[in-house]
């Protein structure tokens, strides 16, 4: 009777609770200025700073870029998500002229081992860089999930947005995803599906659900 009663109360304490896990960086704001590598972005760099695959595995702290290029925009000229409006940067997943092909791609590994069947919530902010035209259709991101190498989710995201968005004026929104513990490495990535502007991110979080 007694253990019952005190199962019955560890259920009412978590259940409905989130809890938030690791996830280095995911505000995009520890980042070294590509034209002076070991030089942290401050205020007076000069926006945006690109990166591309050749830079890893320095440049933008616990992330790799994995295809093409990717661009740190300033939240001094491109407005911040609502969720951090003293956020410095967030990430453009297209560099717009590089090499014919300005589709991005970054990933970053876990630094905690998602545990057996637990859920996780991924939560991340996005919005549609306003500098792409308004004929450029088709602007999307897909994230994929990885566990010990194997892709086990995978998923498209299309940023709402509207047609007098500007960078001071920029219609973000949360996007959310769920994945489900193996117990082994767990590595996300983020790709954009556009052609030359894409989706801008930032404030990507991780929480365990109870
Ligand atoms: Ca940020």
């Amino acid at each position: 009777m007694m253990m019952m009663m005190m199962n019955g109360w560890l259920e009412m304490t978590t259940k409905g609770q989130e809890q938030q896990m690791p996830l280095s960086n995911g505000n995009f704001e520890l980042a070294e200025d590509s034209s002076e590598p070991d030089v942290m972005i401050n205020d007076d760099s000069d926006f945006p700073v690109n990166y591309t695959t050749s830079l890893n595995p320095t440049g933008i702290a616990d992330w790799r870029v994995i295809q093409n290029g990717v661009q740190l925009l300033t939240n001094n000229v491109y407005l911040p998500a609502p969720s951090d409006p003293l956020s410095l940067c967030c990430l453009h997943l297209n560099m717009p002229g590089y090499d014919n092909t300005s589709q991005g791609a970054i990933q970053t590994i876990l630094n905690f081992i998602p545990a057996l069947d637990v859920l996780y919530n991924v939560t991340f902010d996005m919005a549609r860089d306003p500098d792409a035209d308004f004929n450029e259709a088709n602007i999307s991101m897909q994230h994929s999930v990885y566990m010990n190498g194997q892709l086990v989710d995978q998923g498209i995201h299309v940023p709402i947005f509207n047609i007098t968005d500007t960078p001071s004026y920029i219609s973000w929104s949360t996007e959310m995803f769920t994945i489900v513990g193996l117990s082994v490495l767990t590595t996300l990535e983020f790709e954009s599906l556009s052609i030359n502007y894409g989706c801008l991110i930032d404030n990507v979080k991780i929480f365990q659900i109870s």
